[in-house]
C-alpha cells in the first residue's frame, strides 16, 4: 500500500514530495522533506564509509606483487559497500535523506592503530555548495596508501525509482618498497532508490564502477534481484592484466552480494573465498580539526549539532528553526562575498579542470566522461 511506511500525518506530505521529485530533476539535496525521511547525519561523513575496514585498507600495502596488491585493493573496495549503500537501512530503518552540506563544512576522523596496522586519517571538506560536491582525502601515513576523491551526484527519476549517477571519482596510490607509487583509478556505481512508494527507500546499484591500474583493469558489474545471481546486492567483479600485460599477471572473476560474501569462480583461486562482510565494521572516531583539538564552528558535528538533535528527539520544529539560521547566514557570507569580490577560500584542497590518472588510466577501461575536473588535495593535514 502506498506510503505504508510513513507516519499517517506525513502521508499527503510524502506524496507531494514524490510528486515533486519526478518533475525536479537534478539535485535533490535542497529538497523539503517530511520529517520522518530526515537523517541527523550530513553528507560530508559520508567518505568515512571508505575506511570501515581500516585493517583492509592498510593490508594493501603488504602485499608483494601486481596481482595480489590489485586483489587487496579490489577486496577493500568491495567491503565499503556494504557501509555505503546499506548502513542507514541497518541504523534508521531505510534510506534517509542527508543533511545538505555547506560550503566549507569540515569533517576530521581517525581509526586508530591497532594490531600494527597504523594510524588511519580522515579528513572531508565541502567543496561546493552549489551543486554540494565533497572532496575527501584518507590516509595511512605509516603505510603509504593514501585515498583522494571527490563526489557528486545527478539525480533523476525513472519508473518510480530515483537514479543517482555518481560524479567524480577517488585515486588509491600506494608508496612502494622500490621507492615507487602504484596508482588505482577508481570510479563509482549508479544508484537507483526503491521504495519510494512505500516510504522505505534503499538503495540498489547497477551498472558497473572501474578499478584501474597501470597493470590491471578490473571492472566491477552490479546486478540486483532478478538478474544473473538472482540476488539482491549481487556483483561480479572481473581482473585481466591491462592490455599487453598478459604473460606472469593472472585473471580473476570473483561474484557474490557486496553486503555478504562473495568467492572466486573463474581463475587460480577458482573456489575460495574473496571477501566477507558479516562481521562487525569499525565506525571512524570524529576529531576537532583546531590544534587545541575542539571542533571549529564550520565542523559538520558542531554546525549542525541542533539540527540533529532536533531530528534525533523528535523536536523539528527546532530542527528547521536551526536549519534556516544555518542558512540564512550561508546566504549572507554569499552576498558579502559577492559585494566584495571575494570567493570562499578553499582549506584543503585546489580545484583543477582536469585529472592526468584519471585520462591516462582511464582509456585502459571503458569509462566515460574521457576526462573529469579534481580537487588536489594541499597535503595540509594533519598540522605538522
Ligand atoms: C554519497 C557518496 C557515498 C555513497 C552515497 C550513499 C548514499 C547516497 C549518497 C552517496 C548521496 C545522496 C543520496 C544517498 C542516498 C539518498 C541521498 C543519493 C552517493 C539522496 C540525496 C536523498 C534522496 C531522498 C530520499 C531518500 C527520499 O560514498
Amino acid at each position: 500500500q502506498a506510503g505504508e511506511a510513513v507516519p499517517p500525518a506525513q502521508r499527503s506530505s510524502w506524496a507531494s514530495f514524490l510528486k515533486s521529485i519526478a518533475s525536479v530533476s537534478g539535485d535533490l539535496s535542497s529538497m523539503t522533506c517530511p520529517p520522518f525521511i530526515l537523517s541527523p547525519v550530513s553528507l560530508t561523513e559520508f567518505p568515512a564509509y571508505w575506511c570501515e575496514h581500516p585493517e583492509l585498507f592498510s593490508a594493501i600495502a603488504d602485499q608483494t606483487t601486481e596481482e595480489q596488491r590489485t586483489l587487496a585493493v579490489v577486496k577493500w573496495f568491495i567491503s565499503t559497500l556494504k557501509g555505503q549503500y546499506t548502513s542507514r537501512n541497518e541504523s534508521m530503518g531505510s534510506e534517509k535523506k542527508p543533511l545538505n552540506p555547506v560550503l566549507g563544512e569540515l569533517f576530521y576522523g581517525k581509526w586508530p592503530d591497532l594490531n600494527g596496522r597504523g594510524e588511519t586519517q580522515l579528513l572531508v571538506e565541502q567543496v561546493s555548495h552549489h551543486p554540494p560536491i565533497t572532496a575527501y582525502a584518507i590516509e595511512n601515513k605509516s603505510k603509504g596508501v593514501k585515498l583522494i576523491g571527490h563526489n557528486a551526484q545527478k539525480t533523476s527519476f525513472s519508473g518510480g525509482s530515483i537514479i543517482v549517477k555518481q560524479i567524480g571519482h577517488a585515486t588509491l596510490t600506494v608508496q612502494l618498497p622500490s621507492g615507487g607509487v602504484a596508482e588505482y583509478l577508481i570510479t563509482l556505481p549508479r544508484l537507483r532508490i526503491d521504495g519510494l512508494w512505500y516510504g522505505a527507500p534503499y538503495i540498489e546499484l547497477s551498472e558497473s564502477s572501474w578499478i584501474i591500474s597501470k597493470h590491471y583493469v578490473c571492472s566491477v558489474e552490479y546486478k540486483g534481484k532478478g538478474y544473473f545471481s538472482g540476488k539482491t546486492h549481487s556483483f561480479k567483479a572481473t581482473l585481466n592484466p591491462a592490455p599487453g600485460l598478459g604473460g606472469s599477471l593472472g585473471s580473476h572473476v570473483i561474484e557474490g552480494t557486496w553486503h555478504t560474501t562473495s568467492k572466486f569462480t573463474s581463475g587460480p583461486k577458482s573456489g575460495l573465498e574473496f571477501h566477507n562482510v558479516t562481521g562487525p565494521k569499525e565506525e571512524v572516531t570524529a576529531i576537532g580539526g583546531q590544534t587545541s583539538g575542539e571542533m571549529g564552528d564550520f565542523e559538520t558535528r558542531q554546525l549542525w549539532k541542533l539540527v540533529a538533535k532536533g531530528i534525533r528527539e523528535g523536536d523539528f520544529d527546532m530542527a528547521s528553526r536551526e536549519k534556516s539560521k544555518i542558512e540564512n547566514d550561508q546566504r549572507q557570507r554569499r552576498k558579502d562575498e559577492l559585494a566584495a569580490g571575494t570567493k570562499w577560500p578553499l582549506k584543503h584542497f585546489v580545484h583543477v579542470d582536469s585529472d592526468p590518472t584519471y585520462e591516462q588510466l582511464g582509456k585502459l577501461g571503458k569509462i566515460s566522461p574521457s576526462t573529469e575536473d579534481m580537487y588536489v588535495f594541499k597535503e595540509n593535514w594533519p598540522p605538522a
